[in-house]
């Protein structure tokens, strides 16, 4: 008898709430000069014996670019030092022209969600397949992205993170839609200031990411989006609140990995944003040039390359289920200073100080 643990409510696209969701990368029109580089993990996975965590299969519409595909590729490869899963995850990449939005360089999504009985809550396929260690769609892909042609002439594909002004850095923007795919997700939605949660078939059930949207800057956080009474469905006051800038990811994983006093902060501006309110990290909080977590806020400037979720965006990924490979750093023992007995060759830490 097949497991029930999981059970298929086919939501296919264009389901909408699955679809609006789907997070676009915004386009801004600023030279940031800078480069944030891969994880560890990746950059010294020779010298850590590293290996992939996850196997992968890209299927690659015509339209897309010949020239985008290393950068795509090597976007997926980092995120595969990261994540754990023993099921392949299935890619489709496309290249159109698309109108979800002003300035959206690409957008990615799930392409399936399934629901978990044992919590009554979607998860998107890959992180479902991850957790059940169980192939769920067979050869369909698992994750959609679409990258706009209208923007052909402003990406740089390089991989090497030294992107010039006046471009884009291509294998950022995958990183960043991919991690949509992976989760970075939600089923809230605002119109006319009634907000709205739940996706499927009825009853609605909720997606996984929006059991961590707390309001305000506690943890724990009882204020909870999804189960406090004050902000039921189809309010006023769930709306309030979707744009409050005041909605806080209260993940355990991603609580013990802040780099500020405060839960991280998701984006979560006055005016409902379809497609980035709420699915991304703030963009004042850790959208500075150079940040290490701003590869999940909604605005990307050019000449920005930034290679790594940083430590919130990969806990909040653990928070959400998946199993992640710590993001170690290594510091190389400098020439012509003495190591006596006793001392280590090098330090080993990881960002935080905690050695994974
Ligand atoms: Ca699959
Ligand atoms: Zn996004």
């Amino acid at each position: 008898m097949k497991p029930t643990f999981f059970v298929l409510l086919a939501l296919l696209l264009p389901f909408k709430g699955i679809a609006q969701d789907a997070g676009g990368s915004i386009a801004v029109d600023f030279n940031a000069f800078t480069r944030v580089p891969p994880p560890s993990v990746f950059e010294f996975r020779d010298e850590l014996g590293r290996q992939p965590t996850f196997y992968w299969h890209v299927d690659y519409d015509p339209s897309f670019l010949e020239e985008a595909k290393p950068a795509f590729e090597q976007a997926i490869r980092i995120w595969s030092y990261l994540l754990q899963s023993s099921v392949a995850i299935r890619i489709h990449a496309k290249r159109d022209s698309f109108s979800m939005g002003p300035n959206i360089l690409a957008q990615a999504y799930a392409t399936n969600f399934f629901v978990d009985p044992s919590d009554f809550t979607y998860y998107p396929v890959a992180l479902a397949e991850a957790k059940r260690v169980q192939e769920l769609n067979g050869v369909n892909s698992d994750i959609e992205v679409i990258v706009d042609s209208r923007y052909d002439a402003l990406w740089y594909y390089g991989s090497d993170g030294i992107t010039p002004p006046g471009k884009y850095d291509f294998l950022t923007v995958m990183m960043h839609e991919l991690a949509h795919g992976f989760g970075f997700a939600h089923s809230f939605s605002d119109t006319l200031g009634i907000g709205r949660r739940g996706v499927g078939p009825p009853p609605l059930l909720p997606m996984i990411f929006d059991k961590f949207c707390g309001v305000g800057p506690t943890y724990p956080n009882a204020n909870n989006l999804l189960i406090s009474p004050n902000y039921p469905d189809s309010s006023a006051a769930l709306s309030q609140q979707l744009r409050s800038n005041n909605i806080h990811f209260v993940g355990r994983n991603t609580w013990e990995m802040r780099d500020t006093s405060v839960p991280a902060k998701l984006y979560a501006p006055p005016a409902w944003k379809r497609g980035s309110s709420l699915s991304h990290l703030d963009s004042l909080m850790y959208g500075t040039p150079g940040n290490r977590n701003s590869l999940m806020v909604p605005y990307r400037n050019k000449a920005e390359a930034v290679h790594s979720p940083g430590e919130i965006g990969l806990e909040m990924l653990e928070d959400l289920g998946w199993w992640t490979n710590r993001i170690i750093t290594f510091t190389k023992p400098v020439a012509g200073i003495d190591i006596s007995l006793g001392d280590s060759l090098c330090n080993a830490s990881t960002e935080n100080g905690l050695l994974g």
